[in-house]
């Protein structure tokens, strides 16, 4: 995966590709820590700087780490090309050293799984 932020529009584009999944949907977030010891527990939770609810990429109310869903085809490969706002690559909102967590699950984006 590559991050890379525009400076002027502040827009960070995550592009890149990732194999070995189920097909279908699958929760990516930024979650708090950089520290995959113990898999995603340690991890801690979505990166949420300011104590927002779990939401959708487009929602006001989101956690900066959330990122939304990532889909894989039939092979298992998702092909992902995101914009966002929220998440950086300086200052508070700076993404770098946590984690990128690809789930097993779908997320269901706020509307009641955590
Ligand atoms: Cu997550
Ligand atoms: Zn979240």
């Amino acid at each position: 995966l590559h991050f890379v932020q525009d400076p002027s529009s502040g827009y960070t584009e995550v592009r890149g590709r990732v194999s070995g999944l189920a097909p279908g949907l699958h929760g990516f977030h930024i979650h708090a820590f950089g520290d995959t010891t113990n898999g995603c527990n340690s991890t801690g939770p979505h990166f949420n700087p300011h104590n927002k609810s779990h939401g959708a990429p487009v929602d006001d109310e989101r956690h900066v780490g959330d990122l939304g869903n990532i889909q894989a085809n039939k092979d298992g490969v998702a092909e992902i090309f995101i914009k966002d706002l929220q998440i950086s690559l300086r200052g508070p909102h700076s993404i770098l050293g946590r984690a990128v967590v690809v789930h097993a699950d779908s997320d269901d984006l706020g509307k009641g799984w955590p």
